[in-house]
């Protein structure tokens, strides 16, 4: 063949997807594993035949539309792709694709970890604890609430969305009700679709998000947060931006729903001291797919991209 296409690499990946990379690519590591700035990520469109990115980089119309451009695919590490001006790159003719299904198992383990923790009120608990405040054992102190018998609403009921709902039905017997814009076949658990996410905000004990985020509005608005119970908790494995957060810290911080469970956050990395301060939240630094088996299968999933495309065969997983 012919000389290895230049490839980018934006942050550190597990060392066996490096070695694979580093052998089949003349691929540039950002050794620090630091977000790029956005002008040395625009320069790298004009540098190198691929980009590897992740969900902290914002990949715009401007880097996919520049003069001089030289990036064919952007093959991103992740499944959502908000980051991503995907109407750019299909205009521009850039070829876009993610990872689905290899962190799917893992996401859904981690709403189902933010629901228990939320519900059982474990943060509020472990802080005590750890602060030298627990002063012993209480029949009545520091009681949460089951999940046994209480309806999980989903918002988004795709490959996450599912996941998590059949765990905790066959896991936690919860009743599972659902908002997903277009109907849905058979599903292998007992879920009712309901009309309206409105509809799902007021039905559920606990709402989980599973909606991918990066439009111009969130899809869960102030209004919704507005309807659901005051013993009711909000779980968010998405996408910060996938709901209204300064109407959910609101609602949080003046008691009208019970607690939430967060992985993402509007803004990241920044997390608002308001939501900081609370303590009916659990708070996790996106953590979704952070396992090391999952990280090393969406590398590689990533790489089985750009091998594919420039052997000029179908890819595994193409968005655009
Ligand atoms: C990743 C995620 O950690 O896949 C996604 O959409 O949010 C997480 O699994 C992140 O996107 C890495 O780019």
């Amino acid at each position: 063949g012919g000389a290895r296409p230049s490839l980018l690499v934006t942050r550190r990946l597990p060392a066996p997807v490096e070695a694979r990379l580093d052998k089949a690519y003349d691929a540039t590591f950002n050794p620090d594993d630091r977000p790029l700035s956005p002008e040395a990520l625009a320069a790298a469109f004009c540098k190198h035949d691929a980009v590897m990115p992740t969900v902290s980089d914002r990949i715009t119309a401007e880097m996919l539309q520049a003069e001089g451009r030289r990036v064919q695919i952007v093959a991103n590490v992740g499944v959502g792709y908000s980051n991503i001006d995907v109407d750019a790159a299909t205009q521009a003719g850039v070829v876009v694709s993610n990872t689905p299904n290899v962190l799917t198992d893992a996401t859904a383990d981690l709403a189902l970890l933010l629901i228990l923790a939320a519900t059982r009120r474990t943060y509020a608990a472990e802080k005590r604890l750890r602060e030298g405040r627990w002063d012993g054992f209480s029949i009545v102190g520091g009681l949460g609430r089951s999940i046994q018998g209480k309806v999980l609403g989903i918002i988004g009921m795709g490959r996450i969305g599912r996941a998590t709902a059949a765990r905790a039905a066959a896991g936690f017997g919860m009743e599972i009700v659902y908002y997903n814009r277009s109907e849905i076949g058979d599903l292998p658990f007992t879920a009712q679709r309901l009309e309206s996410i409105g509809a799902v905000m007021a039905a559920a004990d606990v709402v989980s998000i599973h909606v991918p985020g990066g439009g111009a509005a969130p899809l869960v608005t102030a209004d919704h947060i507005g309807l659901m119970k005051p013993e009711a908790y909000l779980i968010n494995t998405a996408r910060g931006d996938s709901l209204d957060q300064a109407a959910l810290v609101a609602a949080l911080a003046e008691g009208r729903i019970a607690g939430a469970g967060l992985d993402v956050f509007a803004n990241e990395p920044e997390v608002p001291e308001a939501l900081r301060a609370l303590e009916n939240v659990t708070l996790l630094p996106h953590l979704g797919s952070a396992t090391r088996e999952v990280r090393e299968a969406m590398g590689h999933l990533a790489a089985d991209n750009l091998d594919a495309f420039f052997m000029g065969t179908a890819l595994p997983s193409r968005v655009v």
